[in-house]
């Protein structure tokens, strides 16, 4: 690859890229100008590696894989691109010579928010490791306009507003014209007899909406890869607007192109939950029938094979159902466009897609009213509605009498869609994201299809990308773990288990805990510059970063901190290790109970933090916005990873691998991939608590639970109750929270699990105070945090589901 020899060089790059672009002298240029300049001549360097990697796989016909996700959370790119072309220090050196700090410049960056949660995170992380294991795997989805709303806390309260990313340009896309297919929504479909005998579709009277591509570059690490993240936007053309306009009438004809729009116009706020609404229907549609349509056309312009043979170079995974649309849009391009026979088709698609389940929680299932989607999508129903009646007739076939089995394996059902039910079907291989995740979906979720189909199904734990996670954010310690194993861990996570043999050297500790406290010296900086809001950095540091979901129970964080709080207002002389809880997360617009609780959060951090005695011993902080790049300040500062969601609720997690790796101590559940960590660590190096699974499952079949019965038993959770409605909080009350734990009998067991995790809690401070142990404990959690990079789950994705290889460029 094309390097910058010297900062010299770097410095000439510059200035003419500088002036083409700007035609500004350097002193003139704002920071945001300096940082586009830096993006394009990075681009600059990898651009022949990109058009490579792409000829090389299409003359090689390699078999490629494209993940398709309707959420990408990248984060930043221009540091982990400088770092993945090895060219970090030289253009910090250079840029230092012109007068400028990269550090200043990094964050000029915004975070395209172009995902919710952990799902976009995760794909984000995989189209990483693909590249850096140089494997031909892509990306595939949306370019929203506006991502995922910026939170701003006003009066305790979270603010939504809009995150307009894309104002300054963005430098890393390149849009691709030519590369412009047609969807088509809306008109008439129906089947008609042909002159042989067959039957053939008749699809008419639709309208078409023009998918643009943008394409990002995915850059290896340290190898020539340059994979793609192609982004579709949405867009009226002049022809298909004359023709409306010729249809109907101007009216007609300004909704069409305000429709169009929409579509790529905003991500749905929505994590784990269903909404249902025909815009993200028509997202949905809008990105797999516009990426299958230029992988079809690739295939054919590129490969020159049959499309029979399609499933042996082109391998389709959709993350979780928002793509499962693939499935009747593959069928239709294979029958509609190609002339091949339904059962010919069938078996092209089943072969060529694969299909992860994010989660079991019955509200985040995706469903769509038949009407809608019949008049929305009418090819594509029909096409659903074949596989729905051939497989009905299967199941009906070996289990007669058996109605209350077709309903639980149906794709259409009770007036709807099933999504998951045609992914499955539609799929070679399912997978859940962690072992006990994909052992309910065997189990239960999915137990119908698993004994239909048992060889399709299996497991494939989540990473993280250990190069932003680690490398990235933790310079530090990534220095210090070259200095004590070499750097070979960086090309392979798994020999972070050379660190072993140190867990237990003094000097290697105390400079594992040097480390520690100069990250949360960081985080006290931002702390102190952006809230005011002094932290202690000796104190014990707390964090529960994610989404505010009830399931993931931030309230029993939140109602631990105020039970302490209480109990040193009672007893004065009381002393606990001082500890500092930090908490970030967005909460969905339209999620009352998740809005409150920040807001008690919030109201709670006040009371505690401007009690001067109290204040002395705990803060508390809701942290604005939390977003990647908070991310990465925050996950290398923590002493404590709060991972305590309701056991068999929580599908994975990923922020709870992204601790782990920066050296935190694990207090959780024993619910999704923290099953993994605390047999990785054992039980001397994190903290567990509370029901399993089989537990919590036992009490929503067979009841046994009551609330109420703890309210009046427990004078302590009593006090608490009361608390969150008779104004002693701060003179407010949260009455959602109050009927979510008592009136609806506290559906996540946040009261079942209280004194478990107050026993939990006090266990975590008495190990603190071992300071010998507790960096052991630390240093076993990054030791065995290999397994946990996303190198390794995509590796098992691409020998056992996908079958692709390694290319070198
Ligand atoms: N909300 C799960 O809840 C999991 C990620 C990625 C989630 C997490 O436990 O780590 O996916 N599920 O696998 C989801 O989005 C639609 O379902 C998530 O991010």
């Amino acid at each position: 690859m094309k390097t910058w020899q010297d900062k010299e060089e770097f410095k000439k790059i510059f200035t003419e890229k500088a002036h083409v672009l700007w035609e500004k002298d350097l002193q003139d240029m704002t920071l945001n100008e300096v940082y586009q300049t830096v993006a394009y001549m990075v681009r600059d360097l990898v651009s022949q590696e990109w058009i490579r990697t792409n000829k090389v796989y299409a003359e090689k016909k390699v078999k490629q894989v494209y993940y398709f996700s309707i959420e990408f959370l990248l984060g930043r790119l221009l540091e982990s691109n400088l770092i993945g072309i090895g060219m970090e220090k030289v253009c910090r050196d250079g840029l230092q010579d012109l007068g400028w700090d990269l550090e200043d410049i990094i964050p000029q960056e915004r975070d395209p928010g172009l995902g919710n949660g952990g799902l976009g995170r995760l794909a984000a992380c995989f189209i990483d490791s693909l590249a850096a294991l140089h494997l031909p795997g892509h990306g595939c989805s949306i370019r929203y306009q506006y991502g995922l709303f910026n939170q701003r806390i006003v009066d305790d309260q979270q603010v939504e507003l809009p995150d307009n990313w894309l104002v300054n340009g963005y430098p890393w896309e390149v849009k691709k014209v030519d590369k412009a297919v047609n969807v088509h929504f809306g008109g008439n479909a129906y089947m008609r007899p042909t002159e042989d005998g067959d039957l053939e579709c008749v699809y008419e009277k639709y309208s078409s909406v023009r998918a643009v591509p943008y394409d990002v570059p995915v850059i290896g690490y340290h190898n020539n890869t340059v994979n793609t993240l192609r982004l579709w936007r949405a867009e009226y053309s002049r022809e298909d607007m004359y023709r409306e306009l010729t249809l109907g009438d101007r009216h007609r004809a300004f909704l069409y192109k305000e429709n169009v729009q929409l579509i790529s116009r905003f991500l749905y706020p929505e994590d784990s939950r269903e909404d249902g609404r025909r815009l993200r229907l028509m997202q949905e549609y809008f990105m797999v029938s516009a990426g299958l349509q230029s992988i079809v056309r690739h295939y054919k312009k590129k490969y020159r094979k049959s499309m029979y043979r399609f499933d042996q170079y082109i391998n389709i995974h959709i993350n979780d159902t928002h793509p499962a649309l693939v499935v009747p849009e593959l069928m239709r391009i294979l029958m509609d466009e190609e002339g091949i026979s339904w059962e010919a088709a069938w078996n092209v698609t089943v072969r060529t897609v694969g299909y992860t389940n994010h989660t079991i929680l019955p509200e985040a299932m995706e469903r769509w009213s038949i009407p809608m989607f019949q008049s929305l999508l009418p090819r594509i129903y029909l096409i659903v509605e074949e596989i729905n009646n051939r497989w009905l007739q299967e199941v009906r076939a070996l289990y007669p009498e058996d109605e209350a089995r077709a309903r639980d394996v149906a794709v259409l059902w009770d007036g709807q869609v099933h999504m998951a039910h045609l992914a499955v079907l539609g799929s070679h291989s399912i997978n859940g994201v962690a072992e006990i995740h994909s052992q309910i979906l065997r189990d239960s979720t999915l137990h119908q299809f698993y004994t239909c189909f048992p060889d399709r199904f299996s497991n494939k734990t989540n990473g993280i990308s250990h190069r932003r996670w680690l490398i990235q954010s933790n310079p530090q310690l990534a220095s210090l773990i070259d200095d004590t194993i070499g750097d070979a861990w960086r090309l392979d996570a798994a020999k972070l288990v050379d660190l072993e043999p140190f867990t237990g050297d003094a000097a290697f500790l105390q400079q594992l805990g040097e480390v520690k406290r100069a990250r949360k010296d960081i985080m006290a900086t931002y702390i102190k510059q952006k809230y005011n809001v002094t932290v202690p950095a000796d104190s014990i540091f707390d964090i529960q970063i994610k989404r505010i979901h009830l399931y993931k129970r931030q309230l029993l964080n939140i109602l631990h901190i105020l039970h302490l709080y209480y109990l040193l207002k009672t007893n004065p002389k009381m002393r606990i290790t001082p500890r500092t809880f930090l908490f970030g997360g967005k909460a969905a617009a339209g999620y009352g109970e998740a809005k409150q609780t920040i807001k008690l959060i919030n109201v709670v951090a006040g009371m505690v933090n401007r009690d001067r005695r109290v204040s002395r011993q705990m803060h508390v902080l809701f942290l604005e916005n939390y977003n990647v790049s908070l991310g990465q300040i925050l996950f290398p500062a923590a002493d404590v990873s709060e991972q305590i969601s309701t056991a068999g609720k929580e599908a994975s997690g990923t922020g709870n691998m992204k601790f782990m790796m920066n050296g935190a101590v694990t207090m959780g559940t024993m619910d999704g991939a923290n099953v993994e960590i605390h047999r990785e660590v054992g039980d001397d190096n994190c903290v567990i608590f509370g029901l399993r699974a089989d537990e919590v499952m036992d009490y929503y079949v067979n009841g046994g639970y009551s609330s109420w019965n703890m309210y009046s038993s427990d004078s302590h959770i009593r006090h608490l109750m009361n608390s969150l409605v008779d104004g002693s909080i701060g003179g407010e009350s949260f009455g959602m929270l109050y009927e979510s734990l008592l009136d609806r009998n506290d559906e996540y067991f946040v009261l079942k699990d209280f004194a478990a995790y107050c026993d939990a809690q006090k266990e975590i401070s008495e190990r603190y105070n071992e300071r010998k142990k507790w960096l052991h404990s630390s240093a076993v959690n990054i030791a065995h945090s290999g397994y946990f990079s996303s190198d390794r789950t995509i590796q098992q994705y691409a020998s056992d589901i996908w079958h692709i290889k390694p290319v070198k460029i």
